[in-house]
C-alpha cells in the first residue's frame, strides 16, 4: 500500500512562483510513489473576504493550474474542499480538542489578524482546526508544505495525539515534507518577507500566468543588494533569493551558480534568471489555455475527484462519530 500524500492551496491571489516551488513541484513529483490527494482549499479562502463569482472562477483556474504543473488525474485525486461536507464537521469536532492557547501561539493567524484588521472573523482563528480536519480525515502520512505551514502541521499532530489518547488510534500523526530548497520564496522587492499570492503589488510576485515580457520587468526590478557579488549570504537577501530560485528551476547546487556567475554582473544574472522562469513557464501557460478551453472536463474532473475524496473522508468521519459516542445511524441501518 502507498503512503498517503496530502495537500492544499487557498483560492485566493494568484499561484506564484512561491507556490510552485514550495507546493506543486513537489506534488508532481510525489505523485509516482504516494496515494495523493490535491486539494483547492475554498473553506479556507472565505477567512477573508472573496467575490463570489471570483472565488468560484478562481477555483476552476487553480484546478486547471494543478494539471498544467503535471498534477495527472488519473494518478492523482483532486478536489475541492468544499464538496467533502466531512471537513466540516470533523473541524467542528476537532475544535472541541483544541485548546485556545494552541490558536494563539499560531503566527499566521497573528499575521493575518493584523493584514486584515477590519475583519478578525471566529474562521480565521479556527483555520488550523479545519487544517487538521483536512489532513486527519484521508489518515495522511505526509503533506507537503512550504517553510510558513509547519507550525500549523505540529498543531495538527498534537490534536491528533490527543483525541488518540482518549478514543484509541483513530487517527494516523502525518509528518510534514519540507523541501530543502524553495521552502521560502521571498518577495521581489522586499527579500526580507516570504513571496504571498496575495500580495496587493503584483511585482512582489511572479504569477505563474505571467506573461515573458512581465517577468522580465518583474525580474529587472527585483531588489538586489550592494555589491556586485552573486553568491548566497543571509546579508545579501535579495540576491541569494534570485539564487534559490534559479537554482530550484535549473535543478543545478548553488555553489555551482555561484561559479558560473562569478565573472558576471547582476544585470545579465538577471537576464538569464527571467529567460530560465519563462521557459519553465512557457509549457504549464500552453497547457493551463488549452484546458481552459474545455472547462467542463476540468470540472468534471473536480466532480470525480470529490466524489472519491468523500468516500475515503467518510470513513475516519464515521469511526470519529462512533468513538465519541455519537448515536450514527447510516441510511441503510435505519
Ligand atoms: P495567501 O496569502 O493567499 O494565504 P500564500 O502565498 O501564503 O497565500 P498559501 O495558499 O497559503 O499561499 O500556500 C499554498 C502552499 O504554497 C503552501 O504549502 C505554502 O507553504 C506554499 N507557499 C506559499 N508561499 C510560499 C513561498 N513564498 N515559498 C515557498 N512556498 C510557499
Ligand atoms: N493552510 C494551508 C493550506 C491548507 C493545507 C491543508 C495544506 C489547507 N488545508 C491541508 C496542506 C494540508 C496554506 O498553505 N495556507
Amino acid at each position: 500500500m502507498k503512503k498517503v500524500v496530502l495537500s492544499g492551496v487557498a483560492p485566493t491571489g494568484t499561484l506564484t512562483i512561491g507556490n510552485y516551488l514550495g507546493a506543486l513541484k513537489n506534488w508532481k513529483e510525489m505523485q509516482k510513489d504516494y496515494d495523493c490527494l490535491f486539494m483547492i482549499v475554498d473553506m479556507h479562502a472565505i477567512t477573508v473576504r472573496q467575490d463570489p463569482s471570483s472565488l468560484y472562477n478562481r477555483c476552476i483556474s487553480f484546478a486547471t493550474q494543478y494539471l498544467a504543473c503535471g498534477i495527472d488525474p488519473q494518478e492523482s485525486t483532486i478536489f475541492i474542499q468544499s464538496s467533502v461536507s466531512a471537513h466540516s464537521e470533523l473541524a467542528w469536532i476537532l475544535s472541541c480538542f483544541t485548546h485556545l492557547g494552541e490558536l494563539n501561539r499560531m503566527t499566521q493567524f497573528k499575521s493575518k489578524a493584523k493584514r486584515y484588521s477590519s475583519n478578525i472573523n471566529a474562521g480565521l482563528y479556527t483555520y488550523p482546526v479545519l487544517m487538521a480536519a483536512d489532513i486527519l480525515l484521508y489518515q495522511t502520512d505526509i503533506v507537503p508544505i512550504g517553510e510558513d505551514q509547519k507550525q500549523h502541521l505540529e498543531l495538527t499532530r498534537d490534536i491528533a495525539q490527543r483525541f488518540n489518547n482518549l478514543y484509541g488510534e483513530v487517527f494516523k500523526l502525518p509528518e510534514p515534507y519540507i523541501s530543502q530548497m524553495g521552502a521560502r520564496i521571498m518577495s521581489l522587492l522586499d527579500p526580507t518577507r516570504k513571496m504571498d499570492k496575495s500580495d496587493s503589488n503584483p511585482n512582489n510576485y511572479i504569477a505563474l500566468l505571467d506573461e515573458p515580457d512581465v517577468v522580465r520587468k518583474k525580474i529587472r526590478h527585483a531588489v538586489t543588494d550592494s555589491g556586485s557579488e552573486i553568491r548566497v549570504d543571509e546579508r545579501k537577501p535579495g540576491i541569494s533569493n534570485l539564487l534559490t530560485i534559479y537554482s530550484c528551476l535549473s535543478e543545478q547546487p548553488v555553489s555551482k551558480l555561484e561559479e558560473r556567475f562569478a565573472e558576471k554582473g547582476y544585470a545579465s544574472f538577471k537576464e538569464e534568471l527571467a529567460e530560465l522562469i519563462i521557459q519553465t513557464l512557457k509549457p504549464i501557460q500552453k497547457e493551463y489555455r488549452r484546458l481552459m478551453d474545455n472547462r467542463d472536463y476540468v470540472i468534471d474532473l473536480l466532480q470525480e475527484g470529490a466524489k472519491k475524496a468523500r468516500t475515503r473522508a467518510e470513513r475516519t468521519l464515521r469511526e470519529v462519530k462512533k468513538r465519541i459516542g455519537f448515536l450514527y445511524l447510516t441510511q441503510d441501518q435505519q
